[in-house]
């Protein structure tokens, strides 16, 4: 018997049959609950359509909320149901689902139609879309990017990756849409075309997932479907061999100043420039590091391509503080600043805050490496870091790749973490959590991570 219920009553969505092949007889099957899709639930549900289901966990997270708000869908949890993709003519596929799985390569073979929140996303939207990723900067420039778009008066929406599910965002009042993207959801997109896409950085991560650095950049590169403006770091080599010479390109850079948006000097002060025209000092910026004027730099790009006025961008850059749990300031006493970096969950994030750092360093790292090669951090941990303090799943690792080096400890949680970073700084220290490494393998997600970090460092301070 079929997984899938009998088909609803009603007229078919013309936008899905024409973009999909989505009819009212269609056997949809979502792949993975949680925020993606419980969205993807909704958006269907939305357009008269009758889906299944499936989840590898018995009680993934938004399973109360689906059951409530869809009591007659078919739903198959501890494990992917193999009948269900066996009979399903459409897979709608969470990103934090692999698509090596072999139900999903199987129903590929069988010429499913297989895609992710994204496309879905595309068909529906009415307004354009500027489309940010990389590998470390994203959830800032999008921050950076809605707030701009904000502070010029403009009805913009901004999601995605950041955190509320794109479908969420439609509505028809929305002028711009701002999407933090995913290589997952980058994945399975076939419709995106972006008014104007970044790709921000490539450095290794969910290697996990990919089979190579190059596997990995091919997914980012996907964001550049289309005729938009590419918005490229020239700083970066990976980045810049993206260039498409039919398209306009708009380069940004720290290091070059002949960039499009630049740093340069303006009687004797550093100051981001476009072209030869200055646009604020470096100082003014509310973001600290070199990797924050590089996000900023970008933000102006798409800003500019978006029509945003300088104004606007201006107000937003000089005072915006950044986002939690990025390069984070927790407490400062007795000589030592205490900082939660616990989104640097790669290698990329925690070379950067530690290269934004010229007092020596206590860094707390550790958790789910996924995949990554250690060794990435020997020259910066060298150079910036007096202690190590390792903790979570492949602790091991990188005790193997970098314990020659410096002093190090390895402790068990993130209360004997703080502990031992307590009894060993000296005034003058920094002790950054940067764990280059997911939470998943201990906490619920890095804001949680980050959490204990902070409270952990708050109990100590007389
Ligand atoms: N699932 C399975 N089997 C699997 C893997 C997952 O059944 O093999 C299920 C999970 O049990 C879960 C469901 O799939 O119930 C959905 O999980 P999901 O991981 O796709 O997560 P969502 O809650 O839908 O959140 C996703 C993004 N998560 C991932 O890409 C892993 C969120 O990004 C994003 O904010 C949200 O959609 C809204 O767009 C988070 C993230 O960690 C922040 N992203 C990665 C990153 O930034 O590095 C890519
Ligand atoms: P993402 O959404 O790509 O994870 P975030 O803006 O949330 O990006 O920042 C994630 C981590 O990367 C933080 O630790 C932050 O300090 C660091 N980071 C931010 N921008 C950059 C950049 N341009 N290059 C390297 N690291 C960065």
């Amino acid at each position: 018997m079929s997984p899938y219920a009998a088909p609803p009553e009603g007229q078919p969505s013309p936008l899905l049959e024409a973009c999909f092949g989505i009819t009212l007889n269609s056997a949809l099957l979502i792949v993975g609950l949680g925020k993606t899709g419980l969205s993807i639930a909704r958006f269907l549900g939305q357009h008269g359509l009758h889906f299944a289901i499936t989840d590898t966990r018995e009680n993934p997270p938004g399973l109360e909320a689906f059951r409530d708000e869809f009591p007659d869908a078919a739903v198959f949890l501890g494990g992917f149901n193999q009948p269900a993709f066996e009979a399903s003519s459409h897979l709608i596929v969470s990103p934090g689902v692999a698509l090596d799985h072999p139900f999903i390569q199987a129903a590929q073979r069988r010429g499913v139609g297989l895609m992710g929140d994204l496309d879905l996303f595309v068909a529906a939207s009415e307004a354009p879309i500027l489309a940010v990723t990389g590998s470390n900067g994203k959830s800032t420039v999008t921050t950076l990017l809605g707030l701009m778009g904000e502070a010029d008066g403009k009805k913009v929406r901004m999601g995605g990756n950041l955190g509320t599910p794109m479908l969420e965002l439609l509505d028809r009042e929305t002028v711009l849409y701002i999407l933090e993207l995913s290589s997952f959801q980058l994945d399975t997109s076939h419709r995106l075309e972006p008014l104007a896409a970044t790709v921000l950085n490539i450095s290794p991560d969910h290697m996990d997932r990919y089979q190579d650095l190059e596997a990995y950049a091919a997914s980012k590169q996907r964001i550049f479907r289309g005729h938009g403006v590419m918005v490229l770091n020239r700083d970066d080599p990976m980045v810049a061999g993206m260039r498409d010479p039919a398209r306009e390109i708009v380069w940004f850079s720290v290091e070059d100043e002949s960039a499009d948006f630049s740093l340069r000097e303006k009687n004797g002060e550093a100051w981001l420039f476009e072209g030869d025209h200055p646009i604020l000092p470096r100082q003014d910026l509310k973001l600290h590091g070199r990797h924050n004027v590089a996000n900023a730099l970008a933000a102006l790009a798409m800003g500019r391509a978006a029509g945003f006025s300088e104004a606007a961008m201006v107000r937003t850059l000089t005072s915006f503080k950044g986002l939690p749990h990025r390069t984070e300031l927790v407490e400062e006493s007795g000589g030592v600043a205490w900082i939660n970096d616990s989104k640097a969950t790669n290698i990329g994030a925690c070379v950067a805050a530690l290269s934004g750092t010229d007092q020596p360093v206590i860094l707390i790292a550790g958790g789910e490496g996924k995949g990554q090669d250690f060794k990435e951090l020997r020259m910066v941990v060298q150079s910036k870091v007096r202690v190590l303090i390792l903790m979570g799943r492949d602790a091991p690792k990188l005790e193997a790749a970098l314990a020659d080096l410096v002093e190090t400890r390895m402790v068990a949680t993130m209360k004997e973490a703080v502990s031992a970073a307590r009894a060993l700084a000296r005034p003058g220290d920094v002790v950054l959590l940067a764990p280059a490494c997911a939470s998943l393998d201990q906490y619920k997600d890095y804001q949680e991570r980050g959490r204990m970090f902070a409270e952990e460092v708050r109990k100590g301070v007389p």
